[in-house]
């Protein structure tokens, strides 16, 4: 009798676990679709067409009335390439100067990502170099040879200073063969499109307004590295109680993440 309630336990912690994954990472997919579909607009509107389509407001605008599609992240925008050549230009058509994620004035790089257009809910990126920052420019590096979204190890974001990830997709040239080789895609960038999963504020809501959500402890883990797991979301956990493991698929398969839940108390 005793064995069947513990299986029972068992049976109900693996089928909450199980719903929780499958729910963030069909939110994750939905999102990371989103992404992808508002880089290919600013692929259309603000280079295929002359002059462009798309300005700071018409940005704003728009990605505020489709925030909706976009429910794990805390706002997107767009960082353009420029060059070293072309920051003097740049910096005096566009009116101000670019800074680092650190509020100075940007050194002298081969290359920069100035931020020109932002949604309002993260408009404190306006104008940074998000090359500056180590994540972004690992994600900005990567999201132009593999012409995929590519996401960053978890790391406390700007602004909120919470627990997340940032999701990176590579702007092109309209001109691109959908068979680019590598040298291609990276001579045919002209920007990054990307935002922020708020994994600390987002997820957690998702999570609470689930039946049973008292009764369990759930961590998600970015585990790319086997060896050293780092946790994305979730408080620090004892070691004790085994987990059940769900794994998760949230579109980058340089990444391998995974949830982690336990019963909070014995059952
Ligand atoms: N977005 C929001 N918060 C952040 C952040 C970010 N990056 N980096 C640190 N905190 C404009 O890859 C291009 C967004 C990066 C895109």
């Amino acid at each position: 009798l005793r064995q069947e309630s513990m299986d029972r336990a068992e049976e109900r912690l693996i089928s909450m676990c199980e719903e929780r994954a499958r729910m963030l990472q069909e939110q994750f997919g939905v999102t990371v679709n989103h992404v992808h579909a508002l880089a290919i607009l600013i692929s259309t509107f603000h280079y295929e067409k002359l002059p462009s389509a798309i300005d700071q407001e018409t940005f704003a605008k728009y990605t505020g009335r489709t925030s909706f599609e976009r429910p794990l992240l805390n706002g997107v925008a767009y960082a353009q390439r420029v060059f070293h050549h072309e920051r003097e230009m740049f910096e005096s058509q566009q009116g101000w100067i670019m800074n680092t994620m650190q509020r100075e004035l940007a050194p002298p790089q081969l290359e920069y990502a100035p931020v020109i257009f932002s949604q309002d809910t993260v408009s404190y990126l306006a104008r940074i170099d998000m090359m500056s920052g180590e994540e972004d420019r690992e994600n900005i590096l990567r999201a132009r040879t593999t012409g995929k979204a590519v996401l960053t190890n978890p790391f406390r974001l700007l602004g909120s200073n919470h627990l997340g990830v940032v999701l990176t997709f590579a702007v092109y040239r309209p001109d691109l063969p959908a068979d680019a080789s590598v040298e291609q895609r990276v001579e045919a960038t002209i920007g990054y499109l990307g935002g922020a999963f708020d994994v600390e504020s987002l997820v957690e809501n998702l999570l609470s307004k689930l039946a049973g959500n008292q009764d369990i402890v759930v961590n998600v883990y970015d585990v790319t590295n086997a060896s050293e797991a780092m946790v994305l979301y979730g408080p620090p956990t004892l070691d004790g109680q085994v987990p059940h493991v769900s794994m998760l698929d949230f579109g980058d398969p340089f990444r391998r993440h995974e949830m982690r839940c336990r019963y909070r108390e014995k059952p």
